[in-house]
């Protein structure tokens, strides 16, 4: 069974990530990706798609145009695991804005 992290572990996490947050009501995080358009947008959560598959770990998300919302947090743990480390880590190092 996968474990929501401690409040240290991830505190030390967030502050190494640019643009995460704390979503306010629920053990999340949430960030905007703003791209130059649909195209780049759209690339990037294709190849978000395809780590999410193969790590069978899934994002919550929401796109216009060229923003993404995003919304991290593993439904089997209850709250933000290493999961959602990884996959926003994975995030920061495809996201060309
Ligand atoms: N994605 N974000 C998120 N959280 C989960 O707990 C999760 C998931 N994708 C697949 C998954 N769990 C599977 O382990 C099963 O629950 C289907």
């Amino acid at each position: 069974m996968i474990k929501a992290l401690t409040k240290d572990v991830r505190a030390q996490a967030l502050e190494q990530l640019d643009g995460w947050q704390e979503m306010d009501g629920r053990d999340a995080w949430v960030k905007t990706f703003i791209f130059s358009d649909f195209n780049e947008a759209f690339g990037f959560m294709t190849r978000v798609a395809l780590f999410a598959d193969k790590h069978d770990h899934h994002p919550e998300w929401f796109n216009v145009y060229n923003r993404v919302e995003v919304t991290l947090t593993t439904h089997d743990a209850g709250g933000v695991s290493e999961r959602d480390i990884k996959m926003a880590q994975f995030m920061e190092t495809i996201a060309v804005s």
